[in-house]
């Protein structure tokens, strides 16, 4: 069933091309400095901000969550790397399974030991096929995943699997450099993933300058995410102008 939150995005699309996510990385700061951050990025034009990293060490992790559900009505998500991430607080979870790759820890083991948490929450789920894009260098997603990325060269077998992910009845697809990605993905895979599926198209690491971002959304993404670079600027202009160039990238 979709709920609230999903909802809410999905009718935002009307107003604007596409959604601005902003990732804050539990392990970035100290919990003010993330709260702030997140608090900055929902004042200047993030639609949502994703909570989450490939592996938490902040034992703080669920203050940050409480803090930002305080401070802003802007949707918070989990984007967990592990049934670990699982916390009370935020509005809904990128309830994520990693179809690039055939570890079954993150195809289906981490889905199963987190599943019950989430229902025990009442925590509303947004089903997403995430798949992780070569990108230059190995990330940390393809390190602790242990998991061989989709190459970038070849957009037919992204495109597989996110139809592989529409047959099977999720509703988002994530396309994913990692973060702090050398290269993001390549606009002319964001755009075959786009023609081959009617899935809502997340795109994100790497993406530095607004003129990235254009690129991908034009191409067909429904949401961009930026994180990494927030963690080092965090000016208000800067937010803003990705803003800009995710909602109204003509
Ligand atoms: C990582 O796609 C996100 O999961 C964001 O990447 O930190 O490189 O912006 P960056």
């Amino acid at each position: 069933m979709i709920g609230k939150t999903e909802t809410a995005l999905i009718e935002r699309l009307k107003t604007r091309k596409a959604l601005f996510f902003v990732l804050l990385d539990p392990d970035s700061g100290t919990v003010e400095s993330v709260v702030e951050a997140g608090l900055l990025a929902a004042k200047h034009g993030a639609d949502a901000l994703l909570l989450g990293g490939s592996f938490v060490g902040n034992p703080y992790f669920t203050r940050i969550a409480t803090e930002l559900k305080k401070g802003t009505d802007v949707p918070v998500i989990l984007f967990p790397g592990g049934a670990s991430q699982v916390i009370p607080g935020p509005d809904a979870i990128l309830f994520t399974t990693l179809l690039s790759g055939r570890n079954p820890q993150y195809l289906i083991d981490e889905q199963v030991k987190g599943a019950l948490l989430v229902k025990g929450l009442g925590m509303e789920a947004i089903p997403t096929a995430y798949l992780l894009v070569e990108s230059g260098r190995m990330t940390a997603v393809e390190y602790i995943s242990n998991t061989k990325p989709l190459p970038s060269d070849k957009p037919g077998i992204a495109a597989a699997h996110a139809v592989a992910a529409e047959l099977l009845g999720l509703r988002w697809v994530y396309l994913e450099a990692g973060s702090g990605a050398q290269n993001p993905v390549p606009p002319e895979m964001v755009k075959m993933v786009r023609k081959a599926t009617s899935l809502k198209l997340i795109v994100g690491g790497g993406l530095r300058k607004p003129e990235d971002v254009r690129d991908r959304v034009l191409a067909g993404a429904d949401a961009i995410v930026v994180g990494n670079l927030f963690e080092k600027d965090r000016d208000p202009a800067l937010f803003e102008a990705f803003a800009t160039a995710v909602h109204t990238p003509n």
